[in-house]
């Protein structure tokens, strides 16, 4: 079979591209400390292979109400992020450093002590634009969720910062507010959902915040916390609790994976959304299982991306796609071009975008 890109028209009609959603304000939140690998050269390496693709309609984020970020998180952390954000000086952001292990009774009034009250690790400061742009994300997240309410079959929310290691009340590993868990949040209202968590590392927020949800479940593939971020959680034995018992799967992962050994994961992941019967789809992309990440030890390559793309897409599931980790720059953007050139060659997505509207013999299912 010739690849895929050959396939499918040069030209696609509006109705058949991927709805897209980029956090144009992104890089106001920008950690210029060496070695800080989330920065925004990460979105612009993205954008820039999917608008020469053609497959893609751009569409600006709507605003959303802070009730959507509530709905997900603790209110008490929420007014901390967006006080504390607004007031530091943009030159001086401020890094974690103690952590309430033993007692998390009182909250302390010392703004430095306050950002461990509410952090997980050492490497996420608080700065200026965190929570602007955090929030952008989530409006980015929110915008892709309710076309999806209205009839689209798939859209991609092109954001930073990451959201999915944010917590109910907690930030870290580069991520503050968890916009896939927005955006679950809010078709839930309409439906079962699934969250899909493919990024290197596990994707505790999500799990945290839904961990007793019987309606959505939380899957997630990552490295195995013995050597991989977060390291305290995204063990097998993490089953949910209460109502939500068996609503969150862990897959755990040796520390070296090729694509074939993923796909047998990922297989046996789809069959469990299988089994949860969801009215839609939540894919928290992480691009840092490629060859050369500098945060992982994985070896998928563009064709890897294709293939668990097409595999997703076989589940025929609206499905809102958000952007998490990944930071080999130089394959962000085909990588990311590839697991959507995958997910849009199923006949089964082919036939909800004919559903949608699109003009015979310009559909992709024509092509394949
Ligand atoms: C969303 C996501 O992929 N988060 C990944 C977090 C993994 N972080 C790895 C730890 C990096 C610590 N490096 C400290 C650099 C600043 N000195
Ligand atoms: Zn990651």
């Amino acid at each position: 079979m010739p690849p895929v890109e050959m396939l499918v028209p040069h030209r696609l009609p509006e109705d058949a591209k991927v709805l897209l959603v980029v956090n144009e304000g992104h890089e106001i939140h920008h950690v210029r400390e060496r070695g800080y690998l989330e920065a925004p050269v990460r979105i612009k390496a993205i954008l820039g292979t999917l608008i020469d693709s053609g497959r893609f309609r751009l569409e600006p984020a709507r605003r959303f109400p802070q009730k959507h970020i509530t709905a997900i998180h603790d209110s008490a952390y929420v007014d901390f992020l967006e006080a504390v954000c607004e007031k530091l000086d943009p030159e001086r952001p401020v890094y974690p450093y103690v952590f309430p292990i033993r007692n998390r009774t009182r909250e302390p009034e010392d703004l430095a002590l306050r950002a461990g009250y509410y952090c997980m690790d050492t490497f996420t400061p608080l700065d200026r634009n965190a929570w602007r742009a955090a929030r952008g994300a989530i409006d980015c997240a929110l915008t892709a969720a309710e076309s999806l309410s209205q009839g689209q079959r798939l859209a991609y929310a092109l954001v930073r910062p990451p959201g999915h290691h944010a917590e109910r009340r907690a930030f870290g590993g580069f991520c503050y507010l968890n916009a896939c868990a927005a955006a679950a949040q809010y078709l839930s209202a309409s439906g079962r959902v699934a969250i899909l968590d493919l990024d290197y590392h596990h994707g505790n927020g999500q799990q945290d915040i839904f961990y007793a949800r019987a309606d959505v479940l939380t899957v997630s593939i990552h490295g195995h916390p013995r050597f991989a971020f977060p390291y305290f959680t995204g063990f097998e034995d993490e089953r949910g609790e209460g109502p939500g018992l068996g609503a969150n799967i862990n897959f755990a992962l040796p520390e070296e994976i090729d694509g074939p050994a993923y796909r047998e994961t990922l297989a046996d992941a789809l069959a469990q959304i299988v089994c949860h019967r969801p009215t839609a789809l939540v894919v928290a992309l992480g691009l840092d299982t490629a060859r050369r990440d500098p945060t992982g030890t994985w070896s998928l390559r563009a064709r890897d991306f294709m293939e668990n793309g097409r595999m997703v897409g076989r589940l025929g599931l609206p499905t809102l796609v958000v952007q998490e980790g990944g930071y080999y720059t130089r394959s962000l953007g085909r990588n990311a071009l590839a697991f959507f050139e995958g997910l849009t060659a199923t006949p089964s997505v082919a036939r909800q975008s004919r559903e949608a509207g699109t003009r015979g013999g310009r559909a992709i299912s024509t092509t394949i």
